[in-house]
């Protein structure tokens, strides 16, 4: 990823990774009971399946959706929005295609924020005397950071998590007359998120947390993706968050979806 000059202490650190797609469809059940080619179509749908799941940097992985906004739910990581164009593309000239409607779709970026990392750094240069306003500083600040986020790709380049549940929703911190999450300042927003992370490693054994942005790539701010083998967990974890200061007086939320992870040989079953 391209490292820019930082543009102001009140703007959050962050790394970023796998770009990521969430692609919804409904399939149009009446013209694909009348189809009589089904049997090809799916067998093309489960080779491009097992193709994009072969991805050399990324992953894909297929949802069963729950409820009505969605049946399938296709999850892409990719090393660029390019590459992710090229997913749709494919997936646009599969037979299939033409009896599914898009319900929903989400671009964001996998994102890990360095609130406390960033912190850490500064108050680590203080400490060897130096003062931002020092040559020089802006690089060893770097240097500092790179040093203590080092086992950070393994998050951010990683493969969907295994598990078989799947909660995503897309959300955003409230900009509201009251309550502004933007005009906090750096340190008010710092202590709101240790005390999100606190209740959210918890759950560090029962549920994995993939945190997107998308801010300037969607319509909403972050996209939430929690993989857990319960799915009891999602409203155990969502419920505690709720009462959680940073989610209680910030957290915009959309649509939940509810997906159920298949194997591409999964498609004839669940199209049957
Ligand atoms: O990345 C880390 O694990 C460090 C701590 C952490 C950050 C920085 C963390 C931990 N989260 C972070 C950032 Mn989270 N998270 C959500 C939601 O439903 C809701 O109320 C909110 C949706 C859940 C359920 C959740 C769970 N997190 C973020 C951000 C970016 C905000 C920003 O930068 O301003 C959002 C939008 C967000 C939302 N979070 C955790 C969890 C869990 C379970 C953890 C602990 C993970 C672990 O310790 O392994």
């Amino acid at each position: 990823m391209s490292e820019s000059p930082h543009p102001s202490p009140e703007v959050p650190e962050t790394r970023e990774g796998w770009f990521v797609l969430h692609d919804c469809y409904v399939v149009d059940w009446p013209r694909w009971r009348a189809c009589s080619a089904g049997i090809e179509m799916i067998a093309e749908a489960q080779a491009w399946l097992e193709r994009m799941q072969g991805a050399a940097r990324g992953d894909s992985a297929m949802y069963s959706v729950v409820g009505q906004k969605a049946d399938l739910l296709f999850l892409h990581y990719r090393d660029s929005v390019e590459a992710l164009d090229e997913v749709e593309l494919s997936f646009r000239r599969l037979r299939l295609h033409e009896f599914l409607k898009p319900s929903f779709s989400f671009l964001s970026v996998i994102e890990l924020g360095l609130y406390e990392a960033s912190a850490a750094a500064r108050r680590a240069l203080a400490a060897r005397g130096r003062r931002p306003e020092d040559p020089g500083y802006e690089e060893a600040y770097r240097e500092e950071l790179a040093r203590l986020t080092a086992e950070l790709d393994a998050r951010l380049f990683r493969r969907i998590p295994a598990q078989r549940h799947l909660c995503f929703y897309p959300m955003s911190k409230r900009r509201g007359e009251q309550r502004n999450w933007y005009a906090l300042s750096s340190e008010e927003r710092r202590q709101l998120m240790r005390g999100h992370g606190q209740v959210g490693a918890r759950y560090r054994e029962r549920v994995v947390q993939v945190i997107s942005g998308a801010i300037g790539l969607d319509s909403w701010e972050w996209g939430v993706d929690l993989h857990a083998d319960d799915p009891l967990v999602f409203k155990k974890l969502v419920t505690e968050m709720r009462y959680d200061p940073a989610s209680a007086w910030y957290a915009e939320f959309g649509p939940f979806f509810i997906g159920i992870r298949h194997p591409p040989e999964d498609l004839t079953e669940l199209l049957a």
